[in-house]
């Protein structure tokens, strides 16, 4: 059953999103798409198993709906698919959605399919679903024999599907084989005004203004390549001025010996789980990311968007928002010479660094905004609701 009065008009719609809550790219672009719908006067429901890390439910036209298990003892391994999609029809049903829109394929394309299945059974108005696929839910689980035919069953399924990147749009029809059209909408950013003074920042991490300051903000997951960043620092250890902050959303204890082996204890500064990213990359001179795989980048259109320029490597969809020469530099992945080589050069010649951020500021901030890819997705899901999928 659909809400047919909803469909031809241009009415706000009703628009439910699930994603992890925790500090990740996917939960932040879904966090900053829900947040954006909000303001312009879509109704936003979040699904998930805690509230999102960057999410104000105070704002209006926000409410979060939370996920919770039963620990049944005879259980090794506890199931979310089944609990979540007996809320989706919960929300589906209490809020009326036009749109379900689930980030990341694992397991919330396969729970929507389920609590599909469920509302039609019980005549129950369900909406239609949009996957967003972010990244590893295709390069890395979509490659697992053990699961790969239910991703690809549940994205089949979907009413529409959409990617981060024309890279992860060929690696999903390249992995699972489909047929499915795939539509690429960029992740975007919007940029905070930083509350805080630079001399602030970096007086409160040790760093003296005089001093070249390097940026790396991710999860420090196997992908990021952390040992490079660190390889990095180490052969630039004759240029003291030269230090790297890592804003990080993952455990850096497990990197600390391989800091102290090379003596960078002083180099490398760690802070965990910052949420006033603006106050920190604002205080940097530039941004280093050494990813092996990463379908778009986030934290790297993050430090581009305050016009910082960014070394960074020449992995799945970094190219289709970094020019090379101009927002900063490409490299090959591994290349930890050459990236260190460019770093001294560019420690050097603060022109270049900011007629460098300047262009990576001006593309960001018109390119990648939330007016131009929150259009995109309203589009989309009145395209989908329009196919009567
Ligand atoms: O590995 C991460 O950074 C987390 C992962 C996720 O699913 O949360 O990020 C993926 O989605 C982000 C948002 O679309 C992209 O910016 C990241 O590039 C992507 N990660 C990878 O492809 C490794």
């Amino acid at each position: 059953m659909k809400h047919t009065q909803q469909i031809n008009s241009k009415k706000h719609l009703a628009i439910g999103i699930v994603c992890y809550p925790s500090v990740g790219g996917s939960g932040i672009v879904a966090t900053q798409l829900g947040t954006e719908l909000a303001r312009l006067g879509h109704k936003v429901h979040f699904i998930s198993y805690d509230e999102p890390f960057k999410l104000d439910t105070n704002e209006p036209n926000i409410s979060f709906d939370k996920v919770t298990f039963n620990g049944y003892e005879l259980f090794k391994y506890p199931d979310y698919t089944l609990p979540l999609a007996v809320k989706m029809v919960d929300v589906s049903r209490k809020y009326k959605l036009d749109i379900l829109h689930v980030h990341y394929a694992v397991p919330h394309a396969t729970a929507a399919l389920l609590a599909k299945s469920i509302a039609n059974e019980e005549k129950l108005p369900f909406p239609h679903v949009v996957t967003t696929l972010h990244g590893t839910d295709i390069t890395l689980l979509g490659r697992d024999k053990t699961v790969m035919p239910v991703i690809k069953y549940s994205i089949e399924s979907s009413c529409g599907v959409t990617a981060v990147s024309e890279s992860l749009k060929k690696d999903t029809v390249k992995v699972l084989k489909t047929k499915k059209e795939i539509k690429v909408i960029h992740n975007f950013y919007n940029p905070k005004i930083p509350t805080k003074s630079r001399e602030s920042i970096r007086a409160s991490v040790g760093v003296r203004d005089d001093e070249f300051l390097a940026i790396h903000l991710s999860n420090l997951r196997p992908v990021k390549r952390i040992p490079d960043l660190i390889e990095i620092i180490k052969k630039v250890k004759k240029h003291p001025r030269i230090k790297l902050l890592v804003l990080s959303g993952g455990d850096f204890s497990v990197f600390q010996p391989l800091v102290k082996k090379h003596g960078l204890e002083n180099r490398i500064i760690v802070l965990p789980r910052v949420l006033d990213i603006e106050n920190y990359i604002s205080a940097s001179d530039l941004g280093i990311y050494t990813s092996e795989e990463e379908s778009f980048g986030m934290g790297i259109l993050e430090t581009l968007a305050y016009g910082k320029p960014v070394l960074a490597t020449r992995a799945g969809g970094i190219p289709e928002f970094m020019s090379n020469a101009k927002t900063g530099f490409l490299f090959k992945i591994g290349d930890t010479d050459s990236m260190a080589q460019k770093l001294i050069e560019l420690s050097k010649n603060p022109e270049l660094v900011d007629s460098l951020g300047k262009n990576a500021k001006t593309i960001a901030q018109s390119q990648f905004t939330p007016e131009a890819k929150v259009q995109e997705y309203v589009e989309y899901y009145r395209r989908v609701i329009a196919s009567g999928k």
